[in-house]
This record gives structure tokens, C-alpha cells and sequence, in this order.
């Protein structure tokens, strides 16, 4: 098949040359409000008291996070990358919402089907209806794509409820029980066939069975075992750079635990050798340092990193990528770093 006829969502790895992207749009962005014991669970302790109802992230961050985007969308279209964006300026203040900046959060490509999370946070749960909704209209023009939309069923208010029966073996361990399915597509990374995923404070047993269901025929799922007691996304734990290489963070994973996955069993396996540092300004409300290895693969070959990351940059040209450098400092004190804010549609992969 040429690039051309390639349907509109055709991807189901990491690092397979890139033809279409989403790159997300901050909007008025503002802290996430979830009921505390969800952002106690997985948000910076330092930061916790920020996250309440209609509180917003300064403008000034805003402002800059919103050019960084853009100059990232703008480095993937010189690539010969074709980039979708988001509605622009909306208000996720008002709407009580967070922002359109991370969609790898709520959308996952899956060959040609892509399919929107369950999220576990109220707040989140129009996001990918309201930000996104235009995109998806337009690849649903493709009859070869298939869009698996959250069914109403997955907006029950339960996740936090004391009185639900809950059997499985994560209930102690995580903040949200197994009531109805709830996950973040940013807790999985797709290996081909095989996607490796992990249980955390936004993913449940219920998530990953309404995934499996909906799989195209072939795929199947397989579970990490991630120690991390503050789990939510997969995708500062672990990144393929390119078919046979996979970087890691050793504090979460061990190299064991990954070979037990047949998929990455013959693989070179690197763990981060550094402890990444946060920047004192601006602060990472949302997340760990870790974010250096929320990277965005372009083709096996190339590797878009933040560009005052100067260790990340030497080590992962150490390992045979080219690096790309791009400022998303402000990005990464919204929420994410290039994986996060960015949807693959389209890799052009040879199997
Ligand atoms: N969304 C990626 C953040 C993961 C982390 O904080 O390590």
C-alpha cells in the first residue's frame, strides 16, 4: 500500500515512520479538579492544594506552553508530517474541565481503529468530545477507521464508591475500584501486536477487559508490573526508540519484568542512567522528571527531546537516534512532555 491510500488512523507502534499526528492545543488550561483521594493518589504532594474547581494555570504558562506547541506542530509539518490540531481557545475553566494539551491521554491508535479512553477523572470526561470532536468527524470519513467512542455506561459516578464488591487483586493498591471500566490511553505503549500496559490509579481490570473487547482480531494486551505507587501512564516508564530498542526507568521497572514479555525478550533493553532532575522553573504541577523519556519517536531514527535536556540529548544519540531539539518546558508544567501531547494516526510500518 502506498502513503497515499493509507487509511486516514494506521498505526500500532511507537516508532514506525510517523505520517499523521495529533498535536494538542492548551486552551484556557487549568488545574484538573478530581475528588482528593484521586489526586492525592498520583499529583506532586507539594502541588495537591492547587487542584481545585476553576483554578487556572497562569496565563503567562499558558501563553508560552500554547508556542511551544505550536512550534512543535510547526518542526512535525516540515518533517512532511501531517498534523491535526484541536479546537483552539477553549475554556476548560469554565467547562470545569483540564485542557486539550495531552490527547495521548484519551486517544490510542490501534491499527485503523482509535479508541477514546474511559476516563477515571470526572473532569476529563467530555475532553475528547469537546476538544476533539472535528478531528474525529473528519478521519470517521474514512470507512476503513474505526472510532471506538466512551459508551454513556462508562460515565458512572462509582469509582470511589466504599460499598462496590471488588474482587481483583488491585483493589487495596489503587485508589479507584473496578466498577465500571475506567483507563487512560497513555497507561498503554503499542508494540504491534502486542500492547503493554499497566494498572494504575486511572486504569482498572474493567478498563483493560472493555480494550481487549474492542481490539481488532489479532491484538491482545499484556500487563506490566510497574512499581510505582503513584502509577498513572505508562509513558514516562518506558519508551521504544526503535524496533529491537527500548529505554526505561529503572526506578519503576526492572529489565526481568520486561523480557517477561515475549514481545521485548530478544530486545536491547536500557535503563536511564541518570536521576533526571525537575526544572525549579516552571514547576512540573503534574508530573515526575521522568517526563525525559515521554519522548516522540518519529521513525526509528530521529527523536524529538526537550532542548535544554542536554544529558537526555547525549545519551539518547549514545544509543544511535538523532535528536531533535524543541522547548516544551511549559508544556511539561501542564502535564506532559511530547508523548503526551501528541496522537499518532499514522506510522508506516513495513509489517
Ligand atoms: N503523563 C506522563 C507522566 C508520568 C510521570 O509523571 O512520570
Amino acid at each position: 500500500m502506498t502513503i497515499s491510500s493509507l487509511p486516514l488512523v494506521h498505526a500500532d507502534d511507537e516508532w514506525s515512520p510517523l505520517r499523521a499526528v495529533v498535536v494538542g492545543r492548551a486552551g484556557r488550561a487549568c488545574f484538573p479538579s478530581a475528588p482528593a483521594k484521586m489526586i492525592k493518589a498520583t499529583m506532586p504532594s507539594e502541588h495537591v492544594s492547587r487542584f481545585q474547581p476553576g483554578n487556572p494555570f497562569h496565563a503567562k504558562l499558558i501563553a508560552k506552553a500554547e508556542a511551544e506547541l505550536d512550534y512543535f506542530a510547526a518542526i512535525l509539518c516540515a518533517e512532511g508530517i501531517t498534523v491535526y490540531r484541536p479546537e483552539p481557545d477553549i475554556d476548560w475553566v469554565a467547562l470545569n474541565g483540564y485542557t486539550g494539551a495531552m490527547p495521548r491521554d484519551g486517544l490510542m491508535s490501534v491499527g485503523n481503529m482509535l479508541i477514546e479512553a474511559c476516563f477515571a477523572w470526572p473532569c476529563r470526561a467530555k475532553e475528547i468530545e469537546i476538544g476533539f470532536s472535528s478531528i474525529l468527524d473528519d478521519l470517521s470519513k474514512d470507512q476503513r477507521v474505526q472510532i471506538v467512542r466512551r459508551p454513556e455506561s462508562a460515565f458512572a459516578n462509582t469509582l470511589l464508591d466504599d460499598n462496590v464488591a471488588d474482587n481483583t487483586t488491585t483493589a487495596t493498591t489503587w485508589a479507584i475500584n473496578n466498577s465500571r471500566p475506567a483507563f487512560d490511553t497513555a497507561d498503554f505503549m503499542r508494540f504491534g501486536c502486542t500492547i503493554i500496559g499497566q494498572y494504575s490509579h486511572v486504569t482498572n481490570q474493567a478498563g483493560v477487559d472493555y480494550i481487549r473487547k474492542y481490539l481488532p482480531a489479532g491484538y491482545s494486551i499484556e500487563m506490566l508490573d510497574v512499581d510505582d505507587p503513584h502509577a498513572m501512564h505508562i509513558d514516562a516508564t518506558i519508551l521504544p526508540l526503535r524496533d529491537g530498542l527500548l529505554v526505561y526507568n529503572p526506578t519503576k521497572v526492572t529489565e526481568t519484568e520486561l523480557r517477561r514479555h515475549a514481545v521485548l525478550a530478544s530486545w536491547k533493553l536500557h535503563a536511564y542512567p541518570y536521576t533526571p532532575k525537575a526544572p525549579s522553573e516552571p514547576p512540573l504541577y503534574m508530573t515526575s522528571p521522568w517526563l525525559c523519556l515521554n519522548a516522540l519517536v518519529l521513525d526509528g531514527k530521529r527523536v524529538v527531546v526537550e532542548a535544554s535536556d542536554h544529558q537526555t540529548i547525549q545519551w539518547y544519540e549514545s544509543l544511535g537516534m538523532q535528536c531533535i531539539p524543541c522547548p516544551f518546558k511549559h508544556v511539561n508544567s501542564i502535564g506532559g512532555s511530547f508523548h503526551c501531547a501528541t496522537v499518532d494516526l499514522v506510522r508506516e510500518s513495513s509489517a
